[in-house]
């Protein structure tokens, strides 16, 4: 069954306009252009016979009609800041094309359902839709998210109008399976010359947020030595956990400071407090247990090195996961049928098949990125790989359904 090259670029390609920035999509959870697109997705639902909602959470759901029994084919279309047209967005698309392949091939033997997932790029709350649709308990965490800004998550689901939505929620009695395409969003696909990466397990995901607490005081005229100063304390465990963590991490382990801010943040103050915001990944729990370790180690020694206290608070931590493995043997035959080169790998990215993969069969394909950029407006795959990608994951679906899809 042939995918429409032309209508699945097209659709890429309109999605991208809503919430444009230069060559790339600024549309962060809740933000005008994320409703926009979430609406617009919903629309182009409908237009393909699929029963389309947006729910309190601002997952956009469609579902097959006259279908008992499902596949779901979902990612995100939020972004990170001034990020790239096609992280989670391409994995929408592509279910909305294959679920229009499937209705109009006639085929009876298992629905599509399509969803695009709100917050996955945490914004205000990691996987805050797939969380919700896998029926984690929220409450309390939405209470207290805010986004870097200080807006509430609260205040941006009811700016959206949403509260009153019932929310959709996986039911594994329908739902058979879950498959997610993506971006690979790394350099491997691309410097190997293969065209298809075949998701074996997603790495486990630690963010920390530490608020170092000095004293202000005169750059100029306090010596060194009497100095409580935060900003050093912030550095310091920038530098040290440099040195420290590939000693304890191995080959996938990686850690990122993705911000930091001082107070009063004046060149002739000394800081009298610094908040840094740090994130630690790996595919094994026990080396994400004993990063964490070591962050809280290294945040005691440059406070007391720098005489000033330190709060450490974990502020998610969302586990690995091992994607289905016979799934995934089911991308490999569709790659092999299509003569696409395939490769099995981890993802070094978190995705909302992390969070599903928990309750039904999931499985992941990537495609290639174009010099392995992503997070950032030059992100791009070409539409040749963008289109064997589809037809790749609409071959795998069709081995699932013919086994049964039970
Ligand atoms: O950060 C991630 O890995 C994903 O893009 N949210
Ligand atoms: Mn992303
Ligand atoms: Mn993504």
């Amino acid at each position: 069954m042939p995918i429409r090259p032309d209508r699945l670029l097209a659709d890429m390609r309109a999605l991208a306009a809503i919430g444009q920035h230069m060559t790339g999509v600024n549309r962060p959870a809740f933000s005008d252009a994320d409703i926009a697109a979430r609406e617009w997705l919903r629309n182009k639902m409908m237009n393909a016979g699929l029963a389309a909602e947006i729910d309190c959470y601002g997952n956009v759901y469609g579902r097959a009609i006259n279908a008992d029994r499902t596949v779901v084919i979902g990612s995100h279309s939020d972004t990170v800041p001034f990020g790239g047209w096609l992280d989670g967005a391409m994995g929408v698309i592509y279910g909305l094309e294959i679920a229009r392949c499937i209705t109009e091939s006639g085929s009876q033997s298992c629905g599509i359902d399509v969803i695009s997932f709100q917050d996955e790029e945490g914004t205000y709350l990691p996987f805050l839709g797939s969380r919700a649709f896998c029926g984690d308990n929220l409450t309390a965490e939405i209470e207290t998210a805010k986004s870097k800004d200080g807006q509430t998550l609260k205040d941006a689901m009811s700016k959206a109008a949403l509260p009153g939505n019932a929310a959709v929620r996986l039911d594994p009695r329908r739902h058979a399976a879950y498959f997610e395409a993506h971006i690979e969003q790394g350099p491997r696909l691309e410097s190997s010359g293969r065209k298809i990466g075949v998701v074996t397990a997603i790495v486990g995901i630690k963010s920390f947020r530490l608020l170092f607490r000095g004293q202000a005081n005169h750059a100029g005229t306090t010596p060194m030595d009497m100095r409580h100063d935060a900003g050093g304390a912030a550095m310091c465990l920038g530098n040290l956990l440099n040195q420290r963590m590939p000693a304890i991490g191995g080959p996938q382990t990686v850690w990122n400071v993705g911000n930091m801010r001082f107070e009063p943040g004046a060149i002739n103050v000394v800081p009298v407090l610094a908040e840094v915001f740090l994130q630690v990944r790996d595919i094994s729990p026990a080396v994400l247990a004993e990063a964490e370790h070591l962050v809280r180690a290294l945040a005691a020694i440059c406070a007391e090195s720098f005489k000033v206290d330190v709060e450490v608070e974990c502020l998610h931590d969302t586990e690995p996961a091992a994607m289905t493995p016979a799934l995934a043997k089911l991308i490999e035959k569709a790659a092999a049928e299509l003569g696409a080169p395939s490769a099995s790998m981890p993802s070094g990215a978190g995705h909302d098949a992390m969070i599903v993969v928990r309750h039904i069969p999931s499985a992941m394909l990537f495609v290639p990125s174009i010099g392995g950029r992503s997070h950032h407006v030059s992100e791009d795959t070409s539409d040749v790989d963008i289109v064997l990608g589809a037809q790749v994951l609409l071959r795998a679906i069709e081995l699932f359904m013919a086994n049964g899809a039970r």
